[in-house]
């Protein structure tokens, strides 16, 4: 892997593209997956690299979502495993009932074993989707292949890091579609029921920290009213504040920013 300082500026950003590449060259991510990776980074840098208050609310509501499930699931694929697979299994030890399931656009069953054995080493159980029971009716990719388990009978999905046409298809199924995706003009957030504009590592992580609250409130089959179209406005708001802010040379994208000020006289 290439040598980065830990000096570099943008260290952690630099860390995660060298582990994703070597998860491509290693075939759990797909070459595609590069490509969505770098369309992600630049859609956190305009929030600043950083959880705005939507996406708070949003992953708040999505814990309670899949705290009152009874049959929920986490589509895993390969970015996912490169990037997160920690914290899916924290997310899975904490929410009763979460299945984790492979589910991938560019499948091989070299790929979908990769991820299971990846989810498994960082301590997941019983991973679903390695070897597709089901298939989704009207889905033309391979994310049509599921498991009759898992994503065939859920009442809510948690679908990071998505394409638009599975979303669709799972709703059309009944299913509620929580998506984890910094792009608020994609398909997939637009698509989905309750959209969460955030960094896949963070949003997993405040769902895992709001579980214990949302169980605690558990009323089984209920699913509070999400408004997803508001939490895309205010997502695309905060991009374009983002835009317009200035920034001083090397400040770090998710640090404050000097204040706009009047210019001097
Ligand atoms: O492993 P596979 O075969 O299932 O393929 C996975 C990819 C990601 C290649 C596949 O699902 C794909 O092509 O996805 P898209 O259509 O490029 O969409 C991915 C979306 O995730 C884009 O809108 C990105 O902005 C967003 N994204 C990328 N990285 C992150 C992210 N969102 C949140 N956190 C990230 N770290």
């Amino acid at each position: 892997m290439t040598r980065i300082s830990p000096r570099h500026p943008r260290y952690q950003s630099l860390r995660t593209r060298a582990r994703l590449a070597e998860a491509a060259r290693r075939g759990l991510v797909a070459p595609e997956g590069l490509i969505a990776h770098g369309r992600g980074e630049a859609f956190d840098y305009f929030l600043g690299e950083r959880s705005i208050p939507s996406a708070r609310r949003a992953e708040r509501l999505a814990a309670r979502w899949l705290a009152n499930a009874e049959r929920p699931v986490l589509s895993v694929n390969g970015n996912v495993a490169a990037l997160a697979a920690e914290g899916v299994v924290r997310l899975a030890e904490a929410t009763p009932r979460l299945a984790l399931e492979v589910n991938l656009f560019h499948r091989t069953p070299g790929r979908a074993r990769a991820v299971a054995r990846r989810l498994e080493a960082a301590g997941a159980k019983g991973v679903l989707g390695v070897r597709p029971t089901y298939r989704i009716a009207g889905l033309p990719s391979d994310r049509a292949d599921v498991d009759r388990l898992g994503i065939a009978r859920a009442d809510v999905c948690l679908v990071p890091l998505e394409d638009g046409d599975r979303a669709a298809a799972l709703r059309r199924r009944g299913i509620r579609v929580i998506s984890i995706d910094l792009n608020p003009l994609s398909r997939t957030s637009e698509t989905a029921d309750l959209p969460i504009v955030d960094e896949l590592t963070r949003a997993l992580e405040a769902l895992r920290t709001a579980m214990p609250g949302a169980l605690a409130r558990r009323r089984a089959g209920h699913f509070p009213p999400s408004d997803a179209s508001g939490l895309l406005a205010s997502a695309r708001r905060a991009m374009v504040v983002g835009l317009t802010r200035p920034r001083g040379p090397g400040t770090p994208a998710g640090s404050r920013r000097p204040a706009l000020r009047r210019p001097a006289r």
